[in-house]
């Protein structure tokens, strides 16, 4: 079978206004099945995931933040973003949408969405006792996910230290202890309450065990503690119980040979995606029409630029996947998380269309392309009909029946 290369990202402004016969692009990442539990809060008909960047004064967080934005072609927060100007939505760029949408002749494409919320710089000295800004640590916990912003890129002009690695370090004490300052007032008051409700022994625990690494400055998403003890964690809000994506700000010679800059905070981060960018660069670009911004990324030897694969990495961090919708009126991609059953899927529609779930009509995007359309692909028998227990896979094409 003839396979359609849906990993080419789309370019920076594409990306962000993902407009109907935008070429190019990539979903999530090809291996995107493989890691773990569904996290965070997707719930019905909120399609958006929050993200969060974090970082030090300078280290380019506002001009990431422009770079998605693109100039201004950043779509128009959803009607539950605040009016901050430092949220903004960015599409999910996805080539497997465009093909479908090409094919069905929809009318409308709509890819998924990201949220990004530039929170702001965490102060200086914060970690030598200063606190951390209530507002800043309330931007953290709204997020579904933390991007770390940490900078390599070197410019007397700008003042800041230009080792990532001590970035990350000031970054994580700082929200490692914000923690562990929650967990020990937390600890004390679940003990009181753990002697009259044994059930609450394994919160206790829980709080214990996160306790121990909090206290060693290590944050809770790469520490050992047990997924089960993490789940346990979850009513406790911590900063650093969510999965982390890291970009690193290079400058440009360093972008021709990003690996020793880069090699160092992976190995740091152990597991996180790490994302090597020049954002100033990205910034500019995305501010150029997109035929002189694809000439200004290729004369610079970037390619499509950082911008797609930064998104991807987003979404792959959080376990999201996507199903897709395709047909005359529309072609949509919907985001879900790894693990969800069908229903599940459908509710990511409509309330109702989970409620009333009968069955999943089912066809993988590559084989319902191939067949040319829907209608061809049913009379071939490439539909299949999958049930409540059937768990989608990334990729997947559905039209959910369903009877309230
Ligand atoms: N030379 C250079 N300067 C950068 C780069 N990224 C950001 N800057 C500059 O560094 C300063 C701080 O960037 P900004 O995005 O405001 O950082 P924030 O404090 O994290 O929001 C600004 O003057 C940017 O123009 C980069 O990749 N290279
Ligand atoms: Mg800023």
């Amino acid at each position: 079978m003839r396979r359609y290369d849906w990993t080419r990202s789309l370019t920076a402004r594409e990306c962000i206004a993902g407009a109907p016969g935008a070429e190019g692009v990539g979903g999530p990442h090809p291996d995107a099945e493989t890691d773990g539990p569904p996290r965070g809060r997707l719930i019905a008909g909120a399609t958006v995931e929050r993200f969060g960047f974090v970082g030090l004064p300078n280290a380019g967080k506002s001009s990431l933040y422009n770079a998605l934005a693109g100039g201004g072609a950043l779509a128009a927060p959803y009607a539950f973003a605040t009016t901050d100007p430092n949220v903004g939505v960015a599409k999910v760029p996805d080539r497997r949408l465009d093909l479908l949408a090409a094919m069905s002749a929809s009318a409308r494409v709509v890819p998924a969405s990201v949220q990004f919320t530039d929170i702001g710089g965490l102060v200086e000295g914060a970690a030598s006792g200063e606190g951390l800004g209530n507002r800043f640590l309330a931007g953290i916990r709204e997020a579904d996910a933390i991007v770390f912003v940490l900078r390599a890129f070197r410019d007397g002009d700008v003042p800041g230290p230009t080792d990532p690695l001590e970035h990350l370090r000031i970054l994580e004490v700082e929200l490692a202890l914000a923690d562990l300052e929650t967990v020990e007032k937390q600890v004390d008051r679940q003990r009181r309450a753990a002697k009259g409700d044994r059930s609450l022994a394994a919160a206790v625990a829980a709080l214990e065990a996160a306790q121990a690494h909090l206290e060693q400055g290590t944050p809770i998403y790469r520490s050992d503690v047990p997924a089960d003890q993490r789940e346990l964690l979850t009513p406790f809000f911590l900063l650093t119980d969510k999965p982390v994506v890291a970009v690193v700000n290079l400058d440009e010679e360093q972008v021709e040979d990003p690996d020793p800059v880069l090699a160092p905070v992976i190995a740091e981060l152990d597991g996180a995606d790490v994302v090597g960018m020049c954002v100033q660069l990205e910034a500019e670009a995305a501010l150029l029409p997109p035929d002189e911004r694809s000439e200004m990324l290729e004369g610079l030897g970037l390619g499509e630029g950082a911008l797609p694969r930064f998104i991807h990495a987003a979404y792959h961090c959080l376990g999201l996947r996507t199903f897709l919708t395709t047909g005359e009126k529309e072609s949509r991609a919907w985001t879900f998380r790894a693990g969800s059953t069908a229903p599940e899927c459908a509710g990511r529609i409509h309330t109702d269309f989970q409620r009333g779930f009968i069955r999943a009509e089912t066809i993988h995007w590559d084989v319902l392309l191939e067949a040319g359309s829907y209608a061809r692909a049913r009379v071939a028998g490439l539909v299949r009909s999958e049930g409540k227990e059937y768990l989608p896979v990334d990729g997947d094409v559905l039209e959910f029946r369903f009877n309230v």
